[in-house]
């Protein structure tokens, strides 16, 4: 386990990361050092075989409220380009493991990029999402309009991207942005759980699982088919694949071993 003020990593003997933002001064945004202790999180948690699936929060009150709006008053383009923040979005990215996003109250701006990093987004009542930056002269910048537009298509991500509402957590539901809805004191609880049923599982299934999943998005149906197709044919391989099949046949439980 390991603390620090404004992001804390606990990590559960079932292998379920908890990682969650600490800024609630702020509402959870996403400054410069929250950034890079964000990415380096990622980077040890990709690394560490112990660990088969994380969750994300911000907690109970507010997931997060964007970047950190103080960090844009004065800055030039080259300045913004300088600080290169794509890397650390980068790490969570490039995670194989997957990422459950547990949010409450706002996920605006980054914090809903951030939402939409996760693989899984669970939202207690209260959550709302929404890309505001154009109240700003902004527009977003880690993933807003492209992870937006994959998930609920051009005409609602239009609407979400040019007004900057706000959109509660049932309505994106219906839309696919959010997996499920529950009451707000359960959503951690339920993000957790969902992650310790993917823990159980064989790491190496679960893990081809999310990478064909991504990678078929953008790919012709043909060669995500492939890949798919080759991504099954591999975990033939895996002793965790005969394992789960025997435990099937003889009613207990499997073991994974992640081999
Ligand atoms: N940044 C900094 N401080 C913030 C903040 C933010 N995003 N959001 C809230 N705060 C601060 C407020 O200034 C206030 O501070 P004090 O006045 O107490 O010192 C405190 O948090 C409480 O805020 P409120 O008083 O406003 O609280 P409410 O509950 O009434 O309202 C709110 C909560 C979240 C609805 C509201 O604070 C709000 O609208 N916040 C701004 C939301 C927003 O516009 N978010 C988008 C930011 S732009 C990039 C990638 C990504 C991005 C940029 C670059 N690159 C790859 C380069 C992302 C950009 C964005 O996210």
């Amino acid at each position: 386990m390991e603390n620090n003020s404004i992001l804390t990593l606990n990590i559960s003997q079932e292998g379920v990361a908890l990682v969650q933002l600490h800024r609630p001064e702020a509402r959870n945004a996403l400054n410069l050092e929250l950034r890079q202790k964000l990415s380096e999180t990622f980077q040890q948690l990709s690394q560490d075989s112990t660990v088969r699936a994380i969750v994300i929060t911000g907690g109970e009150k507010v997931f997060a409220a964007g970047a950190d709006i103080k960090d844009f008053t004065t800055a030039t383009t080259s300045q913004m380009y300088l600080r290169h923040t794509e890397q650390y979005w980068q790490s969570i990215t490039d995670c194989p493991k997957p990422i459950i996003a547990a949010v409450n109250g706002y996920a605006l701006g980054g914090g809903c990029e951030l939402a939409m990093h996760a693989d899984i987004i669970i939202a207690g009542e209260s959550a709302q999402f929404g890309q505001p930056e154009v109240k700003l002269g902004l527009m977003p910048g880690a993933g807003g309009t492209q992870r937006l537009l994959r998930a609920i298509g051009k005409y609602q991500t239009m609407l979400w991207v040019l007004t900057g509402k706000l959109v509660k957590a049932a309505e994106a539901e219906r839309m696919g942005l959010v997996s499920e809805v529950v009451a707000d004191e359960n959503t951690i609880a339920h993000a957790i759980k969902i992650a310790q049923t993917i823990a159980s599982f064989s790491p190496i299934a679960v893990q081809q699982i999310k990478e064909v999943t991504n990678l078929g998005q953008d790919q012709s149906l043909q060669g995500a088919l492939a890949l798919e197709r080759k991504a099954f044919q591999i975990l033939f391989d895996t002793k965790d694949q005969k394992e789960g099949v025997n435990a099937f046949f003889e009613k207990r439980p499997a073991q994974y071993i992640g081999e």
